[in-house]
């Protein structure tokens, strides 16, 4: 028999709900943002009906609204010491656990969430594994205040080919810090840790989306309908 080939979406649900077995009773946990948490909340949504209780931190309005709709109960970021665990998804991630994220534009939170973890599980499909990071844009947030200033910064320094404001319905995307975002366009990213620190000199540059030595662990859902389980150093 052969084995079965998932859609993109149910690649994600399957990595999603499989996450769900890592959230323990009264736990307090951060919330990424995204297609594939968005399954995670479906599940937990469920198992709190059957009587899970667990507060998230959010990562973004998006995933805030979502919680509550879902009956999750929401905790302030600045009353935890530590969070036990983080599950976010990506958009890229490299053989080392490195990672580029904000192509929904929550990478600041999702970056000062997973900082605060001592666990950050990384949810994605097997499409977002790469040997070498730089296939997808990667995002800057940026204050919009001479963010041209940024823009020219970034390409002087010669790595990017392109970086391009990102605009929704012809206006710039505005980030719920209220920030804009570049997508910078690199060959590839061979040091996401140096780079990272290159873009942080720029005044102007809030966070980059550039996750490295965060991750400590992923769950790859594949097309066969298995999940891959990594463990970084
Ligand atoms: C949000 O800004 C991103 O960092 C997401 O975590 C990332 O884009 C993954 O999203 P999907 O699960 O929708 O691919």
């Amino acid at each position: 028999m052969n084995s079965p080939v998932l859609s993109p979406d149910d690649i994600k649900k399957k990595a999603g709900t499989y996450a769900a077995d890592l959230v323990e009773q009264g736990m307090v946990f951060g919330l990424g943002t995204g297609s594939t948490v968005y399954w995670l909340i479906m599940e937990l949504a469920s198992r709190v009906e059957q009587g899970l209780e667990v507060q998230v931190v959010p990562t973004s309005v998006q995933t805030e609204e979502l919680a509550i709709q879902s009956g999750i109960g929401i905790a302030d970021l600045n009353t935890v010491s530590r969070l036990p665990l983080t599950i976010d998804g990506a958009d890229e991630i490299d053989t080392n656990g490195q990672l580029i994220k904000g192509g929904g534009g929550a990478l600041l939170r999702e970056k000062i969430v997973a900082a605060a973890s001592d666990r950050l599980v990384i949810i994605a499909d097997q499409g977002k594994k790469v040997k070498t990071l730089g296939r997808f844009p990667l995002p800057v947030e940026v204050i919009p205040f001479g963010y041209t200033q940024v823009q020219q910064t970034i390409l002087a320094g010669g790595q990017a080919q392109q970086v391009v404001l990102r605009q929704k319905n012809g206006q710039p995307f505005v980030t719920d810090q209220w920030h804009y975002i570049l997508d910078c366009y690199y060959d590839q990213i061979a040091d996401p840790a140096a780079l990272n620190s290159l873009l942080h000199t720029i005044p102007g540059v809030v966070e980059t989306g550039l996750f490295a030595g965060m991750a400590s662990e992923a769950i790859i859902g594949k097309e066969d309908g298995t999940i891959e389980l990594i463990t970084y150093e």
